[in-house]
């Protein structure tokens, strides 16, 4: 078993997962991954058994139905906390998120309670995207800057490397938000308490097969969450003390 986690999930990834798998198993730093599959109707989640079966370092976690992102990612935490894992990561299914910045998150989280893949810091790395796209991503990510006064420049990017301590000091049962707001939260929770958060500049790429997630809802999910985790910061714009875990 590895020290670091790979969790992807999934939701009709067939025509990813067999590559991504591929690629995650020739790095150069030892992975294992965990899939975490919502009932795919395309099948992803039967092929991901199948390259379990044949590699031991691929996990598969089956969920009954289509639940969201944030439920997929809790639950993938859970299972990486009742094992031994070290770095966690979250990483897409789509190749939005390149398996060769792996070692690198993986290198700065050793310093971290948490390490962000950032598309934002030191300028911008987008291959693919419409204008619009772009626009609501970077308005997203300054509205969350304001708000919270997180000074993070991408926080609801989904390519993260957690350390198992990061993961510990947060109830995950009470993390409410699923889409964007996930990201936002997660990183938020982790951040107000004084941990070590650092951004690594990483490309990404729009997905070139199967199709987006990305609805309305997630949007206003994340407009509302905002306001909701500065009230739980107790309307603070800033941590509230050193990080009381130390590694
Ligand atoms: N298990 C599970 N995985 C999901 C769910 N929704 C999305 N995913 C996966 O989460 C990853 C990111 O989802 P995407 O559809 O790419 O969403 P996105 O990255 O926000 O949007 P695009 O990049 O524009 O497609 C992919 O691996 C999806 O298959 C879900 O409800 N359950
Ligand atoms: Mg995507």
């Amino acid at each position: 078993m590895s020290d670091t986690l790979i969790i992807v999930p999934t939701y009709n990834e067939r025509d990813n997962l067999p590559a991504l798998a591929q690629r995650l198993l020739k790095l150069p730093v030892p992975v294992d991954l965990l899939v975490v599959d919502d009932k795919s109707p395309d099948g992803t989640g039967q092929l991901a058994d199948e390259l379990a079966a044949r590699h031991p370092v691929i996990h598969v976690l089956h969920r009954a139905g289509k639940n969201g992102l944030g439920r997929a990612y809790i639950a993938g935490f859970q299972w990486a906390l009742e094992r031994q894992y070290e770095f966690i990561f979250e990483m897409d299914g789509d190749f939005s998120h390149n398996p060769d910045d792996i070692p690198i998150l993986r290198e700065t989280a050793q310093n971290a309670d948490c390490v962000l893949g950032s598309r934002y810091i030191n300028g911008i790395r987008i291959i693919n995207w419409p204008l619009n796209r772009l626009m609501l991503s970077k308005g997203a990510a300054l509205y969350v800057q304001i708000v919270t006064g997180m000074p993070f420049s991408d926080p609801t990017g989904g390519f993260k490397c957690f350390r198992r301590r990061a993961l510990q000091s947060i109830d995950l049962r009470q993390v409410q938000s699923n889409g964007y707001s996930f990201q936002i939260e997660m990183t938020h929770r982790l951040w107000r308490q004084g941990m070590k958060i650092v951004e690594v500049p990483i490309i990404f790429s729009e997905r070139f097969q199967g199709h987006s997630k990305m609805s309305g809802h997630i949007v206003r999910e994340a407009l509302f969450m905002v306001w909701r985790l500065l009230l739980q910061n107790k309307l603070r714009r800033r941590p509230r003390g050193p990080a009381q875990k130390q590694p």
